[in-house]
């Protein structure tokens, strides 16, 4: 089955949350939030089959002063795929959206988790509360389409290409664009953040890739 209750609507129901010490994971305005004071540790996962070629999920941090650590991780027949930490700031929020490649496990049984852990300064005096707060866990979004996704520059040139997106999600998203010349994911030519992607509905969009060197290019959507 894929991910259950992704969107928290209204409980943490097919999740599993744990931890120890000073700790409580809660259902939070539509969202699923994880707490720790100090040296305590929280979780909040489930196992689930991956049926889409990317997961994705918002993140929000909080903090009252410094913080321990907020990560998730992806883990598949017992190995871990991805063991990533969360930024946070000190005494204040960081958020955003992370969304992974799952294409090369389809089928697979998973468990995804995400938590806080004790750092190894959390019992001094400017250590308090660490917050995560995680909702929309679910498909990402995708580039489906590039135009022209083929061409040669026998000198500089720059080149505009037309690339639609799509949400493959319940809800709507914004992302940071990304597309891949030559085998090399590229963010940092598309530097805009798109916003409010809505499922079902394609985003086309219009992008200059000025000063490209002579030689052949071709231009694939971005798998994450
Ligand atoms: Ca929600």
């Amino acid at each position: 089955m894929s991910i259950t209750n992704g969107t928290f609507d209204t409980d943490l129901s097919g999740w599993t949350p744990s931890g120890n010490g000073n700790y409580d994971v809660i259902w939070d305005t539509g969202r699923a939030r994880l707490r720790v004071y100090q040296c305590s540790n929280a979780y909040l996962e489930q196992t689930f089959i991956i049926d889409i070629n990317t997961i994705s999920f918002d993140y929000e941090t909080a903090t009252d002063n410094w913080s321990e650590l907020p990560k998730w991780q992806l883990i598949i027949g017992g190995t871990t795929i991805i063991d990533e930490n969360i930024a946070t700031g000190r005494g204040t929020t960081v958020f955003g959206t992370k969304t992974i490649d799952t294409s090369a496990y389809v089928g697979q049984t998973a468990i995804i988790r995400f938590s806080i852990i004790q750092s190894w300064a959390c019992a001094n005096y400017d250590h308090a509360n660490t917050y995560l707060y995680i909702d929309n866990v679910g498909p990402g979004i995708v580039a489906t389409n590039i135009v022209p996704n083929h061409m040669t520059c026998t000198s500089p040139c720059d080149i505009t290409i037309d690339v639609t997106w799509e949400n493959l999600g319940t809800i709507s998203r914004s992302f940071y664009p990304a597309i891949v010349i030559n085998g090399v994911r590229t963010p940092f030519v598309l530097p805009e953040v798109l916003t409010q992607i809505d499922p079902g509905t394609p985003l086309t969009k219009s992008f200059l890739l000025p000063g490209l060197t002579g030689g052949t290019y071709n231009i694939c959507p971005d798998p994450k």
